[in-house]
C-alpha cells in the first residue's frame, strides 16, 4: 500500500476481454475474488456498478448473501469502497438512453434503479457517486429533442441530489463525459461541457466531474487541460486514469501505456495541485492476458503513477529546469503596477504606457530547451 489512493472498478480487473468481435478470453472472477486480487497487488479501493456486485436479476436473498460476502472480503483485506455507480447502459431497456430516453417509463426506471444503487453504495460507505451516461445520446438527431433531453437529464440529477440528502448519504456526484461509444454521439461530450451543465443544476455544489484520460483523448483534446479547468472550478471530485490513442475506439489501456509525456504532465498537475482524492484506474488488461497478466496490468498502472510522481519531484527540484522556468516567468517591475483588479487609475496608467512591441516579439522563450530537458528527465538521461 502506498500513500496514493489507488482504486480499481470491479469491471476493470474483472474484464474478461470480450469485444465487439470476440468472445471472452478470461474467466469471470467473483467480486470477492477481485477484492482479494486487488489486495494482493496493493490497491487501496474498489468501486462498482450496482450490477457488477449484484446481478440485475438477483433475488433478495441472493443479494443479501452477495453483500455479506463482499463486506467480509473488504474486512479481510482492508480495502475500501470510495465510489459507486449505476449500470444504466447494459440492459436493452436503456438502448435509447436512461435519464434521457424518449420513453418516460425508461426514465422512471432509471431513477428507480439509481436510487437502489445509491442505497447499495452507501451501505459500503461510498462517498462519490459517478454518472457516466454511456447511452444518453443519439445516432440520428431526427430521434431526439435535444433541449428536452438536457432538461430530463437535469431533472434526474436534481431529483437524485435531493434523494441523497434526504437519506443522509452525503454523496458528491461526479459526472463523466465521453464523446461517443457506445452511442454515435453522447450528450455533454467533454468535461468542459459537464462543467457548464453543472451550473444549471439546483445544487451545483454537490456535483463535480470524473474526467477520463481516454474520453478527452478520443475527442482529440488535451486531457490535462480539461483536468486543470476542473481543478480551477473546484470540481475535480474523482478521476479515471487510463491511456488511449487519439482517433481510435475506446481503448482503456493501462495508465501510461501510450503517451508517457502527457501522462507525466497529468501527474504533475495532480501532484502540484495537491489533489488527494481517489486515483481510479478505469482500464483493463490487453486481451492477450491471463490472470497473471491482469495482475501485471494492475500493478503497472500504480507503479507508473508512482514513477511519474517521483519524476515530478525531480522536475521540481531540477536546478536547470527551475532556472529556465524562473527566467520564463521572471517578474517585470516596470509593468507590475498594471497587475491586479481594475481601478480607474490603473486603467488610465496602462492606457498611457508605451510598450516596445518589437522587443516583446523578439524575445526567444527557451521552450525547446525546456521540453528537451523534460524528455531527458523522463527517459532517465539526467
Ligand atoms: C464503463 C465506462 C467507463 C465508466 C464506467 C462508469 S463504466 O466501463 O467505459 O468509462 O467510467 O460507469
Ligand atoms: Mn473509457
Ligand atoms: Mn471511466
Amino acid at each position: 500500500m502506498t500513500q496514493h489512493k489507488f482504486s480499481f472498478g470491479l469491471w476493470t480487473v474483472g474484464n474478461v476481454g470480450r469485444d465487439p468481435f470476440g468472445e471472452p478470453v478470461r474467466k469471470t472472477l467473483s467480486p470477492v475474488e477481485i477484492v482479494h486480487l486487488l489486495a494482493e497487488v496493493g490497491a487501496w479501493g474498489v468501486n462498482f456498478h450496482d450490477n457488477d456486485l449484484v446481478p440485475i436479476d438477483a433475488s433478495a436473498s441472493q443479494k443479501a448473501q452477495i453483500v455479506a460476502d463482499f463486506k467480509q472480503a473488504l474486512k479481510d483485506t482492508g480495502l475500501v469502497v470510495p465510489m459507486a455507480t449505476t449500470n444504466l447502459f447494459g440492459h436493452a431497456a436503456f438502448k435509447d438512453g436512461a435519464f434521457t430516453s424518449n420513453d418516460p417509463a425508461v426514465r422512471a426506471y432509471a431513477l428507480q434503479k439509481t436510487m437502489a444503487a445509491m442505497d447499495l453504495g452507501a451501505e459500503f460507505g461510498a462517498k462519490t457517486y459517478v454518472f457516466w451516461g454511456g447511452r444518453e445520446g443519439s445516432e440520428t438527431d431526427a430521434s431526439k429533442n435535444l433541449l428536452e433531453g438536457l432538461k430530463w437529464f437535469r431533472e434526474a440529477l436534481n431529483f437524485l441530489c435531493e434523494y441523497s440528502n434526504a437519506q443522509g448519504y452525503g454523496y458528491r456526484f461526479a459526472l463523466e463525459a465521453k464523446p461517443n461509444e457506445p452511442r454515435g454521439d453522447i450528450f455533454l461530450p467533454t468535461t468542459g461541457a459537464m462543467l457548464g451543465f453543472i451550473q444549471t443544476l439546483d445544487q451545483p455544489e454537490m456535483v463535480g466531474v470524473n474526467p477520463e484520460v481516454a474520453h478527452e483523448t478520443m475527442a482529440g483534446l488535451n486531457f490535462t487541460h480539461a483536468v486543470a479547468q476542473a481543478i480551477d472550478a473546484g470540481k475535480l471530485f474523482h478521476i479515471d486514469l487510463n491511456d488511449q490513442n487519439s482517433g481510435r475506439y475506446d481503448q482503456d489501456y493501462r495508465f501510461g501505456a501510450q503517451n508517457y509525456k502527457q501522462s507525466f504532465f497529468l501527474v504533475k498537475l495532480l501532484q502540484d495541485a495537491g489533489y488527494d482524492g481517489p486515483l481510479h484506474f478505469d482500464a483493463h488488461a490487453y486481451r492477450s492476458e491471463d490472470l497473471e497478466g491482469v495482475k501485471d496490468f494492475a500493478r503497472g498502472c500504480m507503479r507508473t503513477y508512482e514513477i511519474l510522481a517521483e519524476k515530478v519531484k525531480r522536475f521540481n527540484a531540477d536546478a536547470e529546469i527551475q532556472a529556465l522556468l524562473a527566467q520564463i516567468n521572471a517578474p517585470n517591475a516596470e509593468v507590475e503596477p498594471f497587475r491586479g483588479a481594475y481601478t480607474p487609475e490603473r486603467a488610465a496608467a496602462l492606457k498611457a504606457y508605451q510598450f516596445d512591441r518589437q522587443a516583446l516579439g523578439a524575445r526567444g522563450l527557451g521552450y525547446e530547451k525546456l521540453d528537451q530537458l523534460t524528455f531527458e528527465l523522463l527517459m532517465g538521461a539526467r
